[in-house]
This record gives C-alpha cells, structure tokens and sequence, in this order.
C-alpha cells in the first residue's frame, strides 16, 4: 500500500472510531449538532436573538450560567451565535408569578429580522435558567419553536437528591463509583465535575442536595468540613441547588463534648443553635437537615425516651430562624416490635401526627417495606392529615439489578404517584398529598437516593442515566408520562433516529415490569441475597433479626406462599383506608401484582388467568427470562445506528441481564418446588444446576454493600 494512503486511512479510521465513540459524560446535555438540517436552518434564526426579562433585569452568576448555556448549546446544535439581551420583566407579569422558580418562553409566530426576538420571562434570575433549560430541551426533542408560549412551574417546592455517601469516598447502595464529594481536597481543590453535576439537576429542575448519608457522620459539622461543604456551595449556587447534609442525632456528644443528646436537655438545644448559626454564617443559603433516627442502629430521640416528634422539633427550633427545614425519615423498624415490619412506621408516627413543627417534613419511602421492585404504597401517607409529608424514591437501584441490569423506574414511580390513598375521598393520589395540594401545605418535598458517582458515564450502566433524569422531570411535574420521560430522555441522548427511538424508548418502558417478572413477581418482596442485595436468596433464614430474612416475607410452606396482610393475618390492610383494605383484602379483587404482599395463597389456587398461582408463578419468571433474550435482540438491531461505545456498554450489561435472570428463575423455582412439590409446567426450561449451587454462590466485594464482605 502507498505510504501516504496507508497514513490516509490510519487518519480516516481514527477520525471515524472518535467520531463513533462516546463516553456517556454528557448526560443529556450534549449538544451535538442537529442532523436535520431543514430543522437546523428554521431554529436558527428564531433563535438568533433571545431577551432574557427578569424582575430586575440585572446581571447575576445564574443569569450568566443561563447565558452561558445558551451560547454553548446553541453554538454546537445550530451552529448559531445568539444575540442574547437582558430585560427588565414588565411589572405584574402574571404568566410568571405562580413560583419564584417559574419561567415563560414564548415566541412570534414566525421570524423576520423585524419580530419580535424570542423571550424568556421569569420573577426570578433560577427562573430563567430553567426556562433556558426548557427551551434547549424544546430544541434537543425537535419541537417547532414558532408561537411558543411553554410556562411552568415546580408543583413541589424542594426536589432533592439524597447522596448516601460516606466521607471516606464508598457510597452505600452506590453502584456508579466512588462518592462525588472529594472531601480530602476540598475546600482548596474543586473538580470541576461539580459544576456539571449542578448544571444536570438544574437541567431537570432539581434544587437541593443532602450530600451525606442518612447513617450519618458527625464529623460533616465540625468546622473544617463546613469550609468545605461552603465549598460544595459556592459551585452549586449560581444553578439554584441549596446544600443540605444529614445531621446524627448523638452529634453533640461526639462533636461537642455534651453528656446528653437529649432532645429535652436545653445544653442540647443550645448546642444544636450554635451549631446551626456556624453552619449558616458559613453556608447562608443552606437548606437544612435529613436525619434518620432511631433506625438500624443510628441514634435518636427515644434513646432518652423521647419521641420522632421531639427529636425533630428539637432541630427544626434551631433552623426555624434561618428558614431551614428538617426531613426526618419514618424508615423505622423497631428492635422491640415484632409485629409485621410493613406496619410498624404507622404504629410509631401516626399518633405523633400534629406534633411536629411547620418546618418538619415526615419523610416516607414509597413502600411500607425498602424500594422492593413493587410494592404498595406506604400507607402512612394516609395515616398523618396534619403532618408534612415528603416522599423518597430510591434511584440507585439497589433492589433492582444495581447497575448491571437494565430497570427504567418512571413506571414505578408513576405507579406510586397515581395512587389513590382515599385519605380524603377518592382521587386524594400520592402526588397530591405531597405537592401539598390536599392539605393546602407547604414546605412541599420530594427526595431520591441518587444513584450518580465517579463511573465517567455518572450512573454506571449508561441507561440508569435515564432515571436521574426521569426522577428529576417528574419533581418538577410530577404528571408527565413515563413516556414522554422516556421519550425526551432517549432523543436527547442518543438522538432523533426513528429506530433507535422506538427501540430504546421500548426497552426502558418495559424494563422494570420484566425485572419483577425475573426477580419478585405476584407480589413476591424482599427475596434477595443478603447484604449487597443483588440476586436471589430466597432461602436466607438466619440473620441479625427475623425481618431481614426472606423467609419472613415469602412464607412458603406446603400450603402455599405469601404473607396474609389481611384480618385473618397480621392485618397490615387495616392500614390503609376501608375502600382499599376492602378491595387488596379480598382474594379474587387483589391487583395480581400485589397478591402474594397480601395473601397466603394455595399452590393450586386458581388466578384470572385460569392457571394455578404455581404454574402461574413459574411462567412469569420464565417470561422475565423470555422479556430480557428480547431486549437483547433489540439492542443488537442498533448496532451501527449509535456510537460503538455506548452500543458496546450496553450490549455487555444486556448480556449479563440474561445470564442474571436465568439465575433468579432457577434459584427461586427450585427453591419454591421443595415447599410446592409440584412439577414445572410446560415451557418452563430446566434449571442448569440443583439448587445447592444456587445456594452456595457467594458474591463477595461487591459495590455498595456497608458490610464491606
Ligand atoms: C442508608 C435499606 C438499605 C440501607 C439504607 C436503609 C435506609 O435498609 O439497605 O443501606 O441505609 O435502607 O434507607 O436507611
């Protein structure tokens, strides 16, 4: 081959595999140029020039992160270099005035060099930002840019993220890398990851984050850590995203040399006060405290006999005067109660409801039980008319295949938000007890454990992306489809081709239903290994305490399987209000979803699909297996269509998928049969191996785990 067209192809084959090569970074926000160039030649000149309308119609760090947005994403999608001017907002602007973060983007109905120039108007410098963010999403999913008149605003006030990240770097239920947050070089050294992080909750309408863990450390409020927690701060601010940190309750023993950290002890008090003025003069924006309390071993107010009430109010008295709030978690199971665990937030918080401080948010996980792939919804959100509630989604997927396995959650969380609790009537949903819009309350908040960390693509597997992405599209409305989440997220990720959307927007819709089929389904819950929680365990039986077995939730037995909620059992349903008690207690009206949660069923009890509940349960572990062989099938007809290296990433962690699902099915039905005693029904494939070897596989160093075994 001639010298110089060996070299020509060297070149030509580097240009192509960067060109065809993509490392996830970007996340959403990556501006490649827009490949329809008939859309590419309309947006430009509608966008060539922008006025900014603010009330002051001043510069600002947030205006200029705005600015800056504009000009980096309009460069790199159109090839455009937008005039972009700032306004006075006109006095009385009433498309704006529903939130401070509110925002209106509107255009003329087509674009001469004389109409009027597109606007974005907002009653503050965040909501132009997020009118920004808005707009270029507007752009990113190809929507027509002429009269535009796109106005929103948050339904809930905080949308948080919950970092579970320790101090020494590891992340408990963190699947994606070491924690975000390089303590050691803080304040001085600041990565600049941290303005990107900011830059993507903003893009999404997040506005808060709790950077440590909830089994917290007190070490996060001595004064060389506030410095860099003020760090942390700065770099956040200027994209509307307030600091919080989780506080330990016993922090005034460890840290300041009290005796006590009782709650009624006024020393107590006045530390948490002085404590809390350090944290504001160094950080005068912050937001306030999450706090897990008397919870799997972590201090709290009833280790002086005092109540969740007390302990919260306590810290919520010491924030009050700086306008901060307090979250405190009902994710409590006691050592001395052994009634059924599903139950026992309700029976410790309800007879506090009506004790807590106006700026004391009673946060609940979704479930009564721990982000199991399905479950009913907590029914403590029904049980506390005069409290605050805030809800807290799991994005990490820790009960959900981690970040080996494909499991999109919008549906699950969609699942959670239309819920009708009947607190006050019918329609009384989960959305509208938390958005405040029921009881007529605020502060409002929404919180999701992050699932984000130092993986370069941010989440580990590159589609978990599409979580953080759809946690944060559902705080700010929280009545978006999973389809349109999936949908917005897919084109602006991997673009505009009709295939790959169709394609991917299908595997992230049906993913979480086919991880249940796999893993837990009818209803099945809490089935894993022990500790790090990936992969079957059905058999666990002996561990620290009866409720973090499996045997406790599955109850199989020679007469059948699941936990019976109802009257006849612990009673769980009279939880809930008459109407669903009534309709989950009945045998025949139960969703089948939630069946085995709520009853113990026999082997050969027929369901509506006229099979026995064992042939039934053994087909839908086999049809997990069948749904994940076609995802994989699906992803490999994009091969060629996206960049290799995400195609590759994907395809590895499908692939994994499959043989992880094999498992579940194998271990879980060979281990159900000894109690079933009955065959596997036609189309069910033999398990490989006896479940011994199921038994005796140990996964060992495994992301995420605390046991750190
Ligand atoms: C942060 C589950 C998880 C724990 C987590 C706990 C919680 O038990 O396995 O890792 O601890 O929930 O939400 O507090």
């Amino acid at each position: 081959m001639p010298r110089l067209f060996a070299l020509a192809v060297i070149f030509a084959s580097l240009a192509l595999s960067s060109a065809r090569s993509d490392d996830g970074y970007r996340l959403w926000l990556r501006y490649d140029r827009i490949e329809n160039e008939t859309y590419r030649t309309q947006a430009a000149p509608a966008l060539g020039r922008i006025v900014l309308a603010t009330p002051s119609g001043a510069e600002s760090p947030t205006v200029a992160a705005a600015r800056d947005e504009l000009t980096t994403a309009l460069g790199n999608l159109l090839g455009a270099t937008p005039v972009i001017t700032l306004e006075k907002l006109p006095a009385a602007s009433s498309a704006v005035a529903r939130s401070s973060d509110a925002f209106s983007v509107s255009s003329p109905s087509s674009f001469t060099p004389h109409s009027s120039p597109l606007t974005i108007s907002a009653s503050s410098d965040l909501g132009i930002l997020y009118g920004t963010f808005a707009l270029l999403r507007h752009l990113q999913t190809g929507q027509p840019l002429e009269n535009l008149s796109l106005t929103s605003y948050p339904k809930i006030q905080h949308r948080l993220l919950n970092h579970w990240d320790d101090l020494n770097g590891h992340v408990e239920r963190g699947y994606a890398g070491s924690s975000l947050w390089e303590w050691f070089y803080l304040p001085e050294i600041r990565n600049p990851r941290y303005h990107d992080y900011a830059r993507a909750c903003a893009s999404l309408g997040l506005n808060g984050t709790v950077l440590t863990n909830v089994n917290a450390n007190a070490q996060i409020l001595t004064a060389p850590y506030l410095a860099k927690v003020a760090a942390l701060a700065g770099e956040f601010r200027p994209y509307g995203i307030r600091v919080y940190l989780t506080a330990r309750f016993s922090a005034p023993i460890e840290i300041g040399g009290l005796k006590t950290a009782d709650p009624l002890d006024p020393a107590v008090a006045a530390w948490w006060k002085t404590k809390v003025a350090e944290i504001y003069r160094a950080i005068p924006d912050f937001g306030g405290f999450l706090v897990k309390a008397n919870s799997e071993g972590q201090p709290g107010p009833q280790d002086y006999k005092r109540t969740h009430a007390d302990g919260a109010n306590l810290l919520a008295d010491a924030v009050a005067p700086h306008g901060g709030i307090i979250m405190w978690r009902a994710f409590v199971y006691s050592p001395d109660n052994n009634d059924d665990r599903v139950k026992q937030a309700v029976t410790e918080f309800a007879p506090l409801d009506g004790k807590f401080r106006d700026n004391v948010i009673v946060q609940i996980k979704n479930g009564p039980l721990d982000f199991m792939p399905r479950e009913p919804f907590s029914p403590l959100f029904g049980a506390m008319p005069k409290t605050r509630l805030a809800a807290e989604l799991q994005i990490t997927q820790e009960y959900l295949g981690q970040s080996t396995q494909l499991a999109f959650l919008a549906p699950m969380w969609r699942e959670f938000l239309d819920a009708d609790t009947f607190a006050n009537g019918p329609g009384t949903t989960i959305a509208s007890l938390i958005d405040g819009s029921t009881k007529r309350q605020q502060p409002s908040v929404i919180a999701g454990v992050a699932n984000t960390g130092t993986d370069r693509n941010w989440t580990g597997h590159l589609l978990a992306q599409a979580n953080w992405y759809a946690f944060g599209r559902l705080t700010w409305d929280h009545s978006l489809t999973s389809e349109q989440i999936a949908d917005e997220w897919t084109k602006m990720t991997f673009g505009h081709d009709a295939s790959v959307v169709s394609t991917i927007t299908k595997l992230l819709l049906g993913s979480r239903e086919t991880v249940v089929n796999y893993s837990m389904p009818l209803g099945l819950t809490h089935i894993m290994a022990e500790g790090h929680h990936y992969g079957p365990g059905p058999w666990v039986d002996k561990l620290g305490r009866a409720d973090w077995t499996s045997v406790y939730y599955h109850r199989a037995a020679a007469t059948g399987l699941g936990f019976n909620r109802t009257a006849t059992g612990s009673n769980a349903l009279a939880q809930y209000s008459p109407a669903i008690a009534q309709r989950y207690g009945s045998l025949t009206d139960c969703p089948e979803n939630l069946l085995l949660w709520f009853h113990h069923v026999a082997w050969d009890h027929r369901l509506r699909s006229g099979r026995t509940l064992w042939d039934e349960l053994c087909l839908r572990y086999q049809q997990g297996v069948d749904e994940v062989r076609a995802m994989r099938r699906d992803w490999d007809s994009l091969k060629g269509r996206i960049d290799d290296e995400r195609f590759t990433h994907i395809q590895q962690r499908l692939t994994r998928q499959e043989l992880d699902a094999i498992e579940w099915r194998d271990a879980c039905l060979l281990y159900f049969q000894t109690f079933s005693k009955r065959p596997f029904p036609a189309g069910i494939e033999p398990p490989a191996h006896p479940l011994s070897h199921y038994i005796s596989q140990k996964r060992r160093h495994m992301p995420g785990d605390p046991s750190g075994k």
